[in-house]
């Protein structure tokens, strides 16, 4: 039997996970949970890296006590990234994405290139937290830093080298930095160029399923190799979907990334004016989707009444939202009013005020109304995708955490008319233990770790029922 450990870092919390395969069979033991809480550094929301890093330890530690370990990959959340000195050390604390000021920055972007240009040499949806428009940031507001720096490393990277002591960036995880060639998916010189990047900055692109190095000796841990996974989360997550003809796919957490894997990226007309992304997957297919908001007011929402002292697990929101019969106002969950940490009542009653909605009033009315809405957009975006792509599809693989809601499930199959397959609700760790096996040749390929996930998980099936909702 082969044990590989994921540790798995989602923009609100993360998980170390034992994957251990025998008999054509995955199982995945759950070491600990924790959460992810931002810090405010020098006035700036930031990552809380030292602590992060810690749980690593921590992760490998738990693994050993209960198994051998062969190796370990680490997939995060996209976009946000570390600076390294001429010494090797990180500067000051990784800021995130919530908190860095883009907005001056987006708007004079076209003083370098046109968006159309930018998206043609990238093909990523223009999002003010994108890697480029961060760089550009700290180089206008904090030159100090961006000179001192030898070394750009996305999270997940970072991580990786304080594990082996050896920088590179994998290809899943450098696409969602709009610097990447959608076609090459390695930098995309002309991007580099057009913003004047110093392109040392960025570190050699490696395929996933890259054997980094072994974890340092100080670490006291034995042999564990470091396995470069498809370190963004959404590529991982993708990997795990059971599929085998075209698909499309929610995966759902914080961020909801709605989307369907191609084998090359699209750059039409169409995608451009829908905003949607062409990503990095496994064996550089393409991953074409749109970033949208997730369950992240969910979470808000759910911590807004925590501070309240009135505690609700998501099993006992779903559970009131499933008994409100009375329609809700909907949110546009995009909408940048949403976007940073707050009281998001007020803020869902001012969208409400505004559009001339009924303001919700009770606690179920505010979760009924992200849910619905989430839907709404799902909705939307798949459109969207069907009309660039030209293609129709039947079926929406539903993973991450939303998939464990059967309320939600069925409202996302009602509202877009097509069926939903829920689960793995636990895709990225199960993306990243796969890669892993991969790597170590216990899998042959992507095609046999699927077939691997239909036997192994239990995928629910939500055809679309005739609701209110879908006939409006
Ligand atoms: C989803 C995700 C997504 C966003 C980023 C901030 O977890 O990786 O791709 O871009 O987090």
């Amino acid at each position: 039997m082969t044990n590989v450990l994921a540790m798995d870092f989602g923009a609100s919390s993360g998980r170390a996970i034992v994957g251990r395969y025998e008999n054509g069979k995955i199982r995945l033991d759950e070491m600990y949970r924790f959460e992810n809480v931002p810090i405010m550094f020098d006035d700036k929301l930031s990552w809380d890296i030292n602590k992060l890093f810690s749980q690593i330890e921590l992760g490998i530690n738990k693994s050993l006590e209960k198994y051998k370990v062969t190796s370990l990959g680490i997939d995060t959340w996209g976009v946000d990234f570390g600076l390294i000195d001429e010494y090797g050390d990180l500067i000051g604390v990784p800021m995130h994405y919530r908190g860095v000021d883009t907005d001056k920055i987006l708007a004079r972007v076209s003083d370098f290139i046109t968006l159309q240009d930018l998206y043609d040499s990238t093909g990523n949806q223009i999002m003010k937290i994108n890697t480029l428009f961060q760089i550009l940031s700290i180089r206008e507001y904090y030159p100090d830093q961006y000179f001192r720096t030898r070394k750009i490393l996305m999270i997940s990277d970072l991580f990786n080298y304080m594990l082996t002591g050896k920088m590179a960036t994998e290809r899943s995880i450098a696409s969602t930095t709009q610097l990447t060639n959608p076609y090459s998916k390695d930098w995309s010189r002309t991007t580099v160029d057009n913003f004047n990047i110093n392109s040392q900055l960025l570190p050699n692109i490696v395929d996933e399923g890259n054997q980094l190095g072994y974890v340092k000796k100080s670490f006291n841990c034995g042999d564990i190799q470091v396995i470069n996974v498809c370190q963004h989360d959404t590529a991982s997550a993708v990997l795990s979907i059971p599929a085998s003809g075209p698909f499309l796919f929610i995966s759902c957490g914080t961020w909801s990334l709605v989307g369907t894997e191609l084998n090359h990226p699209i750059l039409n007309k169409k995608a451009l004016e829908y905003n949607l992304t062409n990503e990095s997957g496994f064996n550089k297919t393409t991953e074409f989707l749109k970033n949208c908001t997730g369950l992240w007011i969910v979470q808000e929402l759910k911590r807004n009444y925590h501070e309240d002292g009135i505690e609700l697990s998501y099993e006992e929101i779903t559970k009131i939202v499933e008994d409100i019969t009375a329609k809700t106002c909907l949110i546009d969950t995009d909408d940048d009013l949403f976007n940073e940490p707050g009281d998001m009542r007020k803020r869902i009653s001012s969208y409400a005020t505004e559009t001339g909605q009924k303001i919700p009033q009770e606690l179920g009315e505010f979760f009924k109304c992200a849910y619905e809405s989430l839907a709404k957009k799902y909705n939307e975006t798949i459109k969207e995708i069907e009309d660039a792509t030209g293609e129709s599809y039947q079926d929406i693989h539903v993973v991450g955490g939303g998939s464990k809601s059967d309320y939600f499930c069925q409202l996302i199959a009602n509202v877009t008319h097509k069926n939903v397959l829920s689960g793995p609700a636990e895709a990225t760790a199960l993306g990243n233990v796969l890669m892993q096996l991969i790597s170590l040749d216990e899998i042959e390929n992507v095609a046999a770790a699927r077939k691997i996930v239909a036997n192994s998980v239990d995928i629910k099936r939500f055809e679309p029922l005739k609701s209110k909702l879908m006939e409006e």
